[in-house]
């Protein structure tokens, strides 16, 4: 279906033609039949979620040459749940600080920008009936909570005929293009997605100052009340070592690639030395586009060029496979996602005899037996980050320290979510499917 609402069906009304923009980055969510005419007079609402940023988006370019297309007013609204997965004060604060830099930076460009509050599927139909828009545009994310919100706001779209596109833009080659299923390992992945790399690692075309919004008043958003909506977990501090918005992530995009490049490909998998590119927290909230750091590190090719190709395989190879993984696998955050022969071991060794078990609890406090371990947590308690090959570790001997794996996987779930600024994503979803295959292979030793 998916395939089918591509291209083809998109209406006339929907299409953008002459331009950088690659229209195979979209696809309709609402029935082809939708829209009011084929003629667009109303607004274009662009509805963030997973791309909080204004540059370097493919979501807000595609938003804009529709608005461009038809000379009508250009609208971006971000809709603020109270709760997400066990996410606390520590990301919600980040990730509103980075709204609030979006806000600005859109006024700029005589952008209004809204935050609504609760559920996209409640508060953006009356919002697009007392705005009259006419189109909607939304980003995409794999996880199950973001594609309930697009399935039940693109039914509530349908009702009053509007239409509702979505872009890929967070991943460089769209993930229902990439691939049609899952992908079993990077290996099979890795070659469909170099085979797109030429066609969709461009140059983003500016957003610019939107000229049909002169009409249109801009008022600023109320933080403090957005604040007081919230219903999170508020003593999870905020970190101090990542400074949120898209102007911080962008400075240490170029400290990575300064400075720590040239050793990614040695040691990224020394936790002692400092090579990594430490973005995930602006990827996950989008702040900072992956393609804007691939397309700048690959500036750095013939200097580094082994660290280059090494980080494009973390980057776009193991991070777009994550999202094949969460879009293609719904039990992506269970022991049932996990392949049938790691679940037919794991069945075989339920009974093997575990030295220690601990509880939620115990863990949480770093109160184990082993001094690594507690370290390990204790940093991610207080720093909201772990080392990717300490997090191997830790994940581990969670799994090896519970009474069964479905116990470790779910604690592993919960103290990601709650702590880890860039937890709540495909990638740590995918980190515990290694996981529990490394776990089997040390369980088939014994
Ligand atoms: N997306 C939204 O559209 N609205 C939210 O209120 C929201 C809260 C939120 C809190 C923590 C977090 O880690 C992510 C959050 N997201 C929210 C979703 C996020 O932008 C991503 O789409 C997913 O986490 C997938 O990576």
């Amino acid at each position: 279906a998916a395939g089918a609402a591509r291209g083809a069906a998109l209406q006339e009304s929907l299409l953008i033609a002459g331009s950088s923009f690659n229209m195979k980055r979209c696809r309709l969510i609402t029935k082809p039949t939708a829209g009011k005419s084929s003629i667009v007079k109303g607004p274009v609402l662009y509805w963030m979620s997973r791309d909080q940023r204004v540059q370097d988006n493919w979501g807000l370019v595609y938003s804009q040459e529709l608005a461009n297309k038809h000379g009508v007013p250009l609208l971006v609204a971000f809709t603020l749940v109270p709760k997400f997965l066990d996410a606390t004060w520590r990301q919600y604060s980040f990730m509103m600080s980075g709204l609030q830099e979006v806000e600005k930076e859109l006024l700029k460009l005589k952008i209004p920008f809204h935050l609504l509050l609760g559920k996209a599927q409640s508060c953006l139909p009356p919002f697009i009936a007392k705005e009259s828009v006419s189109v909607v545009v939304c980003d995409f994310s794999p996880l199950r909570v973001s594609l309930g919100w697009v399935k039940e706001t693109g039914a509530e779209l349908d009702k009053i005929k509007v239409p509702l596109v979505q872009v890929d833009a967070h991943n460089i080659v769209p993930v229902w293009l990439a691939s049609d299923k899952q992908e079993y390992a990077a290996r099979t992945l890795r070659n469909k997605i170099h085979k797109f790399l030429p066609e969709f690692l461009t140059e983003f075309p500016l957003v610019t100052l939107h000229t049909h919004n002169s009409k249109l008043t801009m008022k600023s958003t109320n933080w403090i009340k957005a604040k007081e909506s919230l219903e999170v977990d508020m003593t999870v501090s905020e970190v101090s070592w990542a400074t949120p918005g898209t102007n911080a992530g962008l400075k240490v995009l170029d400290d990575f690639c300064t400075k720590r490049l040239k050793f990614f490909a040695a040691q990224r998998n020394d936790p002692n030395k400092d090579s990594l590119s430490n973005l995930s927290p602006w990827f996950h909230f989008g702040q900072v586009g992956v393609q804007r750091a691939i397309l700048k590190v690959k500036s750095y090719s013939s200097k580094h060029s082994e660290s280059v190709s090494a980080y494009i395989e973390e980057a776009v190879v193991r991070r777009e496979l994550a999202d094949n993984f969460c879009y293609y696998n719904p039990h992506y955050d269970s022991i049932s996602g996990a392949a049938q022969w790691a679940q037919d071991t794991l069945k075989a060794h339920k009974k093997d005899k575990r030295e220690y078990i601990y509880t939620q609890e115990q863990f949480e406090s770093s109160s184990t037996h082993d001094p690594l371990w507690n370290a390990a947590q204790l940093q991610m308690v207080q720093e909201g980050k772990m080392h990717g090959f300490l997090r191997m570790y830790w994940a581990k001997k969670i799994l090896e320290w519970t009474s069964s794996p479905e116990e470790g996987l779910r604690i592993a779930i919960y103290l990601n979510d709650k702590y880890e600024i860039d937890g709540r994503d495909p990638n740590g979803y995918v980190g515990k499917e290694i996981i529990i295959i490394i776990i089997m292979c040390i369980f088939e030793q014994l």
